[in-house]
């Protein structure tokens, strides 16, 4: 097949707002620094949700959604030289060049090399690989998963041992690895949550039960986790929570002023991860006076934003974030797969539902349901 065109099954999203379609698209082969992927799992995350509602102010159409990808690699065009034919690879959304400004910088695992063109939903020579009935399809995050073959950056991409099960490693590809990155790599500016930390948790899906576990690896002291749903509490004590706390149960009191009641002034590390622009204030504000971090990982849609007192910043609160928990994919993810082979990290357990690619509209509707965490689509 290598260097063929290659038809196979896609789901494409035609419009915002509408059901996704299986159809049989064309992808063409690798050009130079370019990787064709046979994805055989993908999960699906509120990420590709929130493009195809529409939301998102980069989310163009039509499109090939999808950014948590575990595949083998089909072929690999000219002068690629870090994975070859028939290596296990996961996608990367957050590339890793090695020879940018922020790769460089050893400050941020953002990488600048490609990022235009990704947000244009096309290859960096400004090209889509994706044709269906004689139209051209857009990538998505560099990526596009909910394809059975896909074309992605030599630099978006990264070879991880083939003793892996695949349909564990897609999940690295973004949920778990964003949250546990958050906690061991983000918090306290790359140096991560330190021993004895009061940390609270907003948000108990696939992102926030990975903080926990950072939190716990990094051997925090409380783990307080924060959710609207009380069906999360059982979920956040299996990953190492110390308490549960509902905010629509405390009465009268914010859920600030309760944590800052549980913490003897308030955390030391606070995680949003709802995506929700008034939690995200609230997990400022849950901050201890002086030194309390709070960081975003939740999305949220175009025309929201964030707001707070100044004087909370002002007294030392600090407010960061990151994408992909700041994690540099093709250098750092190889030693998280390897921690989930030795048992250090839970990957099986976000599993709660499985789907064929034939039923990826019904992933998108488990995933909405208060009982999924993550649900694997078979390609
Ligand atoms: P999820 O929907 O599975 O989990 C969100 C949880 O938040 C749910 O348990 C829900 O009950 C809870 N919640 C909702 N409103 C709440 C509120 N007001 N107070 C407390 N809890 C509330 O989602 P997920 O897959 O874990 O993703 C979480 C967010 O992270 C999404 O916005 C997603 O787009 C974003 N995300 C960001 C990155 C990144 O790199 N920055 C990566 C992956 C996902
Ligand atoms: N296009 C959106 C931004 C969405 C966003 O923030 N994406 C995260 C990853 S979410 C994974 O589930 C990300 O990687 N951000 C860094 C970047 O460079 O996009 C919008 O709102 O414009
Ligand atoms: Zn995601």
């Amino acid at each position: 097949t290598a260097g063929k065109t290659i038809t196979c099954k896609a789901a494409v999203a035609w419009e915002a707002g509408k059901d996704l379609t299986i159809e049989d698209i064309e992808v063409a082969p690798p050009k130079a620094h370019e990787v064709r992927i046979q994805i055989y799992y993908t999960g699906v995350c509120h990420t590709d949700a929130y493009t195809l509602s529409g939301k998102d102010p980069e989310g163009a159409f039509p499109i090939v959604l999808g950014h948590e990808g575990a595949g083998i690699v089909e072929s690999v065009g000219e002068d690629v030289t870090s994975v070859k034919v028939g290596d296990n690879v996961v996608a990367l959304y957050t590339p890793e060049c090695r020879e940018c400004k922020f790769c460089k910088s050893g400050k941020t695992n953002l990488c600048g090399k490609i990022r235009a063109t990704q947000g244009k939903g096309v290859m960096p020579d400004g090209t889509s690989r994706f044709k269906c009935k004689g139209k051209e399809l857009l990538h998505f995050m560099g990526t596009s998963t909910f394809s059975q073959y896909t074309v992605v950056a030599d630099i978006s991409v990264v070879a991880i041992t083939d003793k892996a099960p695949m349909d564990r490693t897609c999940l690295l590809g973004c949920g778990i690895t964003t949250g546990y990155g958050a906690a061991i790599i983000t918090a306290n500016k790359g140096q991560g949550i330190e021993k004895g930390s009061n940390v609270a948790v907003f948000g108990a899906g696939c992102v926030g039960l990975s903080v926990i576990q950072g939190a716990v690896k990094n051997g925090a002291g409380k783990i307080i986790v924060v959710d609207v749903n009380d069906a999360k509490k059982e979920w956040a004590h299996k990953f190492g929570a110390t308490d549960f706390v509902n905010p629509k149960s405390i009465g009268d009191q914010s859920i600030q002023e309760k944590l800052v009641e549980m913490t003897d002034g308030g955390c030391d590390y606070t995680f949003d991860c709802t995506g929700n622009v008034h939690v995200m204030r609230s997990a400022l504000e849950a901050c201890h006076k002086g030194w309390g971090e709070s960081i975003i990982i939740g999305v949220a849609a175009a025309g929201q934003e964030i707001a707070t007192r100044p004087f909370q910043l002002v007294t030392g609160r600090v407010w960061r974030g990151c994408a992909f928990g700041g994690v540099k994919g093709r250098t750092q993810l190889p030693g998280l797969v390897d921690d989930y082979m030795q048992g250090r990290l839970m990957v099986d357990e976000f599993i709660t539902h499985r789907q064929p690619l034939g039923g990826i509209n019904e992933a998108f509707q488990d995933m909405k349901a208060g009982d999924c965490i993550r649900c694997v689509v078979d390609m």
